[in-house]
């Protein structure tokens, strides 16, 4: 006979404390964060025997994850649940501990947002099976600030957007107090509890949901749009800005940058019409339409410096990177250049800023920003004269 198994998830954002909470329960080297590098990047389990309980830690990663999105927090997360309860022998979770630092001044928009992700991914039925623990009691009682402590532990409990609801729904809250004892005894008070079917593993398994469909799926989407507008709002505002920069230049410029900006609004309304369809992809097409857009940026900038570059310079410096090209791209560029290479050398009409702006609509403003014209080329030649 096994022993009785008991399996509890330690959520919470990075930082709150998770891996050096279940380092102190376990006494297994987990590999603790530090600073702002966030040391859990998938979710993984951590197994030890303790008073006849064969005890399972889940270590998860936060939502306020450094270096990863919250799609790919989301699916790590999603995947671990699904997986577990989708096969035999379908496992559902003890408990969930769910820590955050009392060190925390208040509650952060990062701390707000992880919370709702995890309101998402567990859902109204299991929050019995939840414990909030606030954690760095230690580091408090060391300070000799426990009562700064214990008044924000009564704003958690007490305030609608943080605690409030879940305690209402029968979430137990508690302390970590740094030991084993303290640790293991939050453990204790869960085993009891009948295990529960979380949010997302109904939804993903009983439901057949996509994960975009499900709460939490649905929240970090709301979360993509959110971004999306905002890089909108963000490219009018360059585009504004730089109309005001190039006022005083030749008409041409000013119709290239706006044929620029229509080609990409284009794009963004493409990606608008898209989301709902791409799933899983959306939060890779808003990062690709985030690299468009520092693209764009950085194309603004390079004509900003072209305006002083020679048609020679910029011919040269064109064709030293045309191998960036595709074939048809490469071909549309070396005609754009032909052109302009009958009219007179040292014309107006033949500069590297003309060059640069004609190529625009032609090969697009991401394909400019490869092509490596050098960003604020002041002091190489004279403002707009050929040669
Ligand atoms: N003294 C003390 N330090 C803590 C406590 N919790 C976390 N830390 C420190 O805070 C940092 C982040 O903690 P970690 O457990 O990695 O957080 P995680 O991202 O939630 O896994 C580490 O440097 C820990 O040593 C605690 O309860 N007491
Ligand atoms: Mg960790």
């Amino acid at each position: 006979m096994g022993k009785p198994s008991v399996r509890i998830a330690v959520m919470g954002v990075t930082g709150a404390g998770k891996s050096t909470f279940i380092q102190t329960a376990s006494d297994l080297d987990v590999g603790i964060g530090h600073e702002l590098q966030s040391f859990t990047a998938e979710v993984e389990p951590f197994e030890f025997d303790y008073a006849g309980l064969h005890i399972t830690l889940i270590d998860t990663p936060g939502f306020n994850d450094t270096t990863r999105s919250e799609t790919e927090v989301l699916r790590s997360i999603a995947d671990w649940l699904d997986f577990s309860y989708r096969n035999p022998p379908h496992l559902k979770l003890t408990g969930i501990i769910y820590l955050q630092s009392i060190m925390d001044p208040r509650m952060y928009g990062s701390s707000l947002r992880n919370l709702k992700m995890f309101k998402e991914l567990v859902g109204p039925e299991p929050l019995q099976n939840v414990v909030l623990a606030t954690t760095r009691w230690g580091q408090l009682s060391k300070s000799g600030e426990v009562d700064m402590g214990e008044s924000r532990e009564k704003q958690l409990c007490d305030d609608e957007t943080y605690w409030k609801p879940m305690i209402s729904r029968g979430s137990r809250v508690a302390r970590f107090e740094d030991t084993r004892d303290s640790a293991l005894n939050l453990i204790l008070s869960l085993i009891e509890a009948q295990p529960k079917v979380l949010q997302i593993q109904s939804e993903l398994v009983d439901q057949k949901k996509d994960l975009i469909d499900t709460s939490a799926g649905t929240a970090v989407n709301e979360e993509v749009k959110r971004l999306e507008s905002k890089y909108k709002e963000e490219l009018q505002q360059i585009q504004f800005d730089l109309d005001k920069a190039l006022e005083q230049n030749e008409a041409d410029v000013q119709e290239a940058l706006e044929h620029a900006k229509a080609d990409f609004e284009r794009k963004l309304d493409r990606v608008h019409a898209e989301q709902d369809l791409l799933r899983y992809e959306s939060r890779n097409q808003s990062r690709k339409m985030r690299d468009e857009y520092e693209q764009l940026q950085l194309a603004y900038q390079q004509k900003l410096g072209a305006q002083k570059l020679d048609f020679d310079e910029t011919v040269r410096i064109l064709q030293a990177n045309e191998s960036k090209l595709r074939k048809e791209q490469r071909d549309a560029m070396n005609k754009q250049i032909e052109e302009m290479k009958k009219q007179k050398k040292g014309s107006p009409g033949r500069t590297g800023m003309k060059l640069v702006a004609g190529l625009l609509p032609v090969v697009g403003s991401v394909v400019l920003g490869l092509l490596g014209i050098p960003v604020g080329l002041g002091g190489l030649m004279g403002g707009g004269g050929g040669f």
